[in-house]
């Protein structure tokens, strides 16, 4: 058996950034991370590796160069939890157990639950999604061949991260984009008749479209190990006080990034507000006391690429209240916002946020509004 004062699974985004922070306080050895992958993707660029502007290799690095010295790194799937003894079982069988334990394991995609898929990637050269590096190098090969017919963009009927991912990946095809059919949930692919079937989610009728090419966003839930857990509500998701990141019913346990059930749209940049808010309360739990130093306010951002070369900041709150940075009108297409993405964002999450140095952006948007901003 063994024994760490925190055990963090999961080492995306909020994983990664919770081991640095808290190897840097608790000291070389205190702090395991437990986590299968062998490259660590900043997943955001994949909408520029689908619309041909980046390459696949520019959004990953080998998962021990990001992960902190001072963490003991166990790469392995986690595959039970069991809150009330305070441990974790890993995928070999061995018992790893925890004062405290961070849950950052993020969304499983279901292409299964599409009939058809996901053979149907390896027969149809025409079928990608930049939800998955092995799909997402299809993209920008299937725009290049489309000629003419439908080109079908799905969005599934479950959460899923970055929600605005599946219209920018539309907006770059945009001149083969014929027609938008709302409330259709892809149900089945059947490659060699290049028939894509949906069925209505009010009326259930199932409607038969031929495609050209489709760009497919899968249904998405936490990841399997986690269900039939405690630590989950009945829909699979991590249950945490929205506001300070703390698990419902265990003190010692708490969820960070998109597998919690926080109300707000799962994206990166509300890991990096999320970050903040963890390390103060999580801080102040080891102490021994509550964990109400700093409150999550729901920030989370997306940049909508609209173009190559053209941008939408969208900044907003879980009531969907905008949650501006820039003292300017955000509603425009820009340059400068473009810019962001596809080259400060990448760098700022590199070498700030994955170790816990990027909180996000509320103390600019305070210092740009001179302090008239929430
Ligand atoms: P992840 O970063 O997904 O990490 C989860 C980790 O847990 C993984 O490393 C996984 O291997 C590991 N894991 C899973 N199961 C287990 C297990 N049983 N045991 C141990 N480890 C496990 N966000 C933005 O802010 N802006 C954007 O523009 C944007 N665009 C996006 C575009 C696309 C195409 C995609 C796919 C995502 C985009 N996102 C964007 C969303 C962003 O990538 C995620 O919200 C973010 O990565 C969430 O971080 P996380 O730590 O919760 O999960
Ligand atoms: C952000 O902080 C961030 O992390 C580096 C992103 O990358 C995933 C983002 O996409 C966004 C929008 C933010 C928010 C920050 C600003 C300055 C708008």
């Amino acid at each position: 058996v063994r024994r760490y004062d925190l055990v963090i699974v999961g080492g995306g985004a909020g994983g990664c950034a919770t081991a640095h922070m808290f190897s840097r306080k608790m000291g070389r050895g205190r702090v395991a991370i437990i986590e299968p992958a062998d490259v660590h993707y900043y997943q955001p660029l994949w909408t520029l590796v689908g619309g041909g502007i980046k390459k696949i290799e520019q959004s990953g690095k080998p998962m021990g160069s990001v992960l902190p010295q001072g963490c003991e790194w166990i790469k392995e799937k986690c595959v039970e939890f069991d809150p009330d003894n305070s441990s974790v079982t890993t995928e070999s069988g061995q018992l790893i157990r925890y004062q405290f334990l961070v849950v950052a394991v993020g969304l499983q995609l279901n292409y299964h639950l599409i009939k058809g898929l996901p053979e149907a990637f390896d027969i149809d050269p025409m079928l990608c999604s930049n939800y998955m590096s092995k799909y997402v190098v299809k993209t920008r090969p299937a725009m290049e061949a489309f000629k003419e017919g439908n080109a079908i963009f799905t969005f599934p009927n479950t959460p899923i991260k970055c929600a605005g991912a599946p219209q920018k990946i539309m907006y770059l095809t945009e001149h083969y984009f014929r027609k938008v059919n709302f409330r259709h949930n892809l149900i089945e692919v059947r490659p060699e008749k290049k028939e894509a079937i949906f069925q209505h989610l009010d009326t259930l009728e199932t409607k038969v479209f031929p495609y050209e090419m489709m760009h497919i966003v899968p249904p998405m839930s936490t990841p399997k190990e986690l269900w039939d857990t405690p630590l989950v509500d009945s829909t699979g998701y991590v249950t945490v006080n929205r506001e300070t990141l703390q698990h419902t019913k265990y003190p010692n346990v708490f969820g960070i990034g998109d597998n919690t059930n926080i109300p707000t749209s799962k994206t990166a940049a509300a890991v990096a507000s999320q970050t903040g808010v963890l390390l103060k309360n999580l801080c102040s739990v080891i102490a021994g006391k509550e964990a109400n130093i700093e409150k999550y306010d729901g920030y989370t951002s997306c940049p909508l690429v609209t173009a190559p070369g053209k941008c939408v900041m969208a900044e907003f709150d879980w009531d969907g209240q905008p949650l501006e940075t820039f003292p300017f009108d955000q509603s425009k297409e820009r340059r400068t916002m473009y810019h962001f993405k596809q080259d400060i964002f990448p760098e700022l999450y590199w070498s700030l946020l994955i170790r816990g140095r990027w909180h996000g952006p509320a103390l600019i948007r305070k210092a740009l509004h001179l302090g008239m901003s929430r």
